[in-house]
């Protein structure tokens, strides 16, 4: 008896096409038993897949919705396709020629054939006859806005050509012979009359509330650098509104949009280090060496930096119950914050952060079965190791990461408007709200008088 033939091959398939059609129908002829490997989205994002539309279920249905198709698996890492060759015994891999000599190291596991891609289609065609490119404008014009500007331009899905700012002379410099922000203004409610449909917000902290509150009644979508709201009347009422308005209000946090990240909160939801006990992270910035206006600074590191731990601990624990500060003062701001939280089940985040010192930036997350430790600086995940009492065991995962992080999250912002969507599952409204927690307990702590008439104000 002649044994069957295995063929595989592997692909995002995003928006299923005739090319994609064409690529499937020639591999299974290739042999018997057909498998196809979806790309999942955080490996596509890693790889520097930005603008997938489709959800890893959504292609994956699709796929198998294919009736010569035999199986259907998600890919997640660089190093799988070996792995599967040797797993599936696979006879043939097939791919289109686009891959010309990028597989060729797969030739030691089984036989690679490039087949001719169909000319004249592809997904990234399809999504831009689909979509239409969301106008998008900045406001605030600090250090950051040229990196912010330089990697939206990875994203297929929007464009920057607008900014805002107070300091007229400021913008007419910076716009002047600007090839990509061609318009500036310095009114706001000018700015917001022109025909964008979202911005990013990169001020003054206690200008966000004002800068965002305007934009929503104007019905843009926002992208705020995080905390959006100083004290929790502000924050609460900031998110009815984008309710309301039915706009996206999301936090630049973008850790949380990093493929890493998300890989991670994956892995641990499979249980590999068995219950979690406690979370540890730092974060410290040397602030001085930022050209933020003596404002900013102002606000301390629990306001600036704090976000980012309560992320991690947010996303591994759940909501924090109790939270103990233990805070170095300076010039009556602090420089220095170590934040206890207990969570569900009496487990414990640690969180240390501080300007103008700097700390080693990692993260350890401990469980019954062993532990996960993130490097420095682990808010801009690249790779993170599983560890085990016997160390024999550890699992290390590495991540591509492209530029300085910011693209992941724009992309997500871009996409979620692209496709209607009124929040996003890496960081909903209540991750949100979950992130923003500490800094606000901390300023009401620091600031009763005012915390108190804002919640009076609230009724
Ligand atoms: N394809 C094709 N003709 C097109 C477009 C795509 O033959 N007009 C083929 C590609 O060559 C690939 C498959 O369809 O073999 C899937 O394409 P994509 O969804 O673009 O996936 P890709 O990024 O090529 O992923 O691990 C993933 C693989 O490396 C390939």
């Amino acid at each position: 008896m002649q044994n069957k033939k295995t063929i595989i091959t592997y692909g995002t398939y995003d928006m299923l096409h005739k090319g994609h059609m064409r690529l499937l129908e020639r591999a299974k002829a290739l042999g018997d038993y057909l498998i196809v490997g979806v790309t999942d989205e955080n490996y596509d994002r890693s790889r520097g897949k930005l603008n997938v539309v489709e959800s890893t279920k959504k292609r994956v249905k699709a796929i198998e919705a294919l009736d010569f198709v035999d199986k259907v698996i998600v890919e997640t890492h660089k190093n799988q396709k070996a792995e599967d060759m040797v797993k599936y015994d696979v006879d043939i891999f097939a791919i289109g020629d686009d891959w010309v000599g990028a597989f060729d190291y797969l030739n030691k596991y089984t036989h690679v054939e490039y087949l001719a891609r169909t000319e004249g289609i592809s997904s990234t065609q399809l999504r831009s006859e689909n979509f239409d490119r969301i106008k998008m404008g900045l406001v605030g014009l600090g250090r950051d806005t040229q990196a912010f500007i330089d990697e939206s331009k990875f994203v297929s899905s929007l464009n920057v050509n607008r900014i805002y700012s107070d300091d007229f002379l400021k913008v007419k410099a910076f716009t002047k012979d600007n090839v990509t922000i061609k318009y500036g203004h310095d009114n706001y409610d000018e700015f917001l009359d022109t025909p964008i449909q979202a911005v990013y917000i990169d001020t003054a902290l206690e200008e966000h509330y004002t800068f965002i509150s305007k934009a929503l009644k104007a019905g843009k979508h926002v992208l705020c650098e995080n905390p959006i709201a100083l004290n929790k009347g502000e924050l609460k009422e900031l998110l009815s509104l984008a309710k309301k308005e039915n706009k996206l209000l999301l936090s630049a946090v973008k850790t949380a949009f990093l493929p890493a990240f998300n890989q991670l909160l994956k892995e641990l939801d499979s249980g590999v280090i068995g219950e979690i006990k406690e979370v540890r992270a730092t974060r410290t910035s040397l602030y001085k060496e930022k050209d933020y206006s003596q404002k900013f600074i102002g606000q301390g590191a629990t306001n600036i930096l704090s976000a980012y731990p309560s992320l991690l601990m947010n996303k591994v624990l759940g909501k924090s119950k109790k939270i103990s500060f233990f805070d170095q003062i300076e010039d009556g701001y602090d420089i220095n914050n170590l934040i206890v939280t207990e969570h569900k089940g009496g487990a414990l985040g640690i969180s240390n952060v501080a300007v103008g010192m700097k700390s080693e930036g990692d993260a350890v997350i401990s469980g019954t079965k062993g532990y996960i430790y993130i490097p420095a600086p682990w808010w801009l995940t690249k790779k993170f190791e599983v560890r085990f009492e016997d160390s024999h065991k550890t699992l290390n995962f590495n991540y591509e990461f492209e530029g300085c992080g910011l693209r992941y999250m724009i992309a997500e912002f871009g996409s979620l408007i692209q496709r209607g969507k009124g929040k996003s599952k890496m960081l909903t409204p209540s991750d949100i709200v979950g992130i923003n927690r500490v800094l606000l307990e901390y300023n009401e702590k620091r600031s009763p008088k005012k915390a108190k008439k804002t919640k009076k104000e609230e009724k």
